[in-house]
């Protein structure tokens, strides 16, 4: 009997050991699984924020405001105005055609109050020494290789009796040879047009310049760079062009 009680003890003892075990085992099972669970999760959060930053990088960087004035600027210019070319869009959500005389004359005209407001009739496309240049693509004409040409605003009047135009003085400088790097200047004279957001200019001596007239749009949303044609003065036919951009 004694022993049978001992033999009992013994078993009793061993059960609540291995119990013991088990849970102990379960435990670090458990932990173990846990862990591997977590890095499994680390694993997926990397290669996911890895895939992010590879597509952020293709994006490129956010675009500020200038972008997207440009772009909406472009958008604009695909669209068209729905003006004919002697009127110009007040824009807003009514369309509304305006003269490009009546913008900035100090009066309201569009219902919008549009004409009248600062960014249209800033004058920094034209303040003095204000220098564009671009590389001139010539398509007619005349036979020249794609040379630098600079157009560097001198002096303006703004005349206060009737100020919806801007009348500018320029010298307008192009490379003779692309080799020697000689230049040719010569005296320009014309006007900004606040509602084209146009600066116009032709030789002041018509037998300089080659006869030619230069107009650059600033069509994209800023008064840093132009769309610039250059044509005969007198049929304003467009012999070349070259995008500006201010120096
Ligand atoms: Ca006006």
């Amino acid at each position: 009997m004694k022993y049978l009680l001992i033999a009992l003890a013994a078993v009793a003892c061993t059960v609540q050991l291995s119990n013991a075990f088990s849970r102990e085992a379960a435990k670090e099972m458990l932990h173990d699984y846990r862990v591997k669970n977590q890095n499994f999760h680390i694993d997926d959060l990397e290669n996911t924020v890895t895939e992010l930053e590879e597509e952020l990088e293709g994006l490129g960087d956010i675009p500020d405001a200038s972008t997207i004035a440009a772009l909406k600027a472009r958008i604009r210019n695909l669209e068209g105005t729905g003006c004919d070319e002697d009127h110009v869009q007040c824009g807003g959500d009514v369309p509304e055609c305006i003269s490009p005389l009546f913008v900035c004359d100090g009066q309201d005209d569009c219902k919008n109050g549009r004409d009248e407001e600062d960014d249209v009739c800033s004058m920094d496309p034209v303040k003095v020494g204000t220098t564009y240049s671009g590389i001139t693509s010539w398509s007619d004409c005349v036979l020249h290789s794609p040379h630098m040409t600079v157009i560097t605003i001198t002096a303006f009047e703004r005349p206060p009796a009737y100020t919806a135009r801007v009348y500018v003085r320029a010298v307008v400088s192009f490379e003779v040879d692309e080799h020697s790097h000689l230049v040719q200047s010569y005296s320009a004279k014309g006007y900004w047009d606040f509602g084209h957001h146009r600066l116009n200019l032709i030789p002041n001596d018509s037998t300089q310049g080659g006869g030619h007239g230069i107009s650059c749009s600033f069509n994209l949303g800023n008064h840093e760079e132009a769309d610039c044609k250059i044509g005969l003065v007198t049929s304003k036919h467009q012999c070349a062009a070259f995008h500006a951009k201010k120096v």
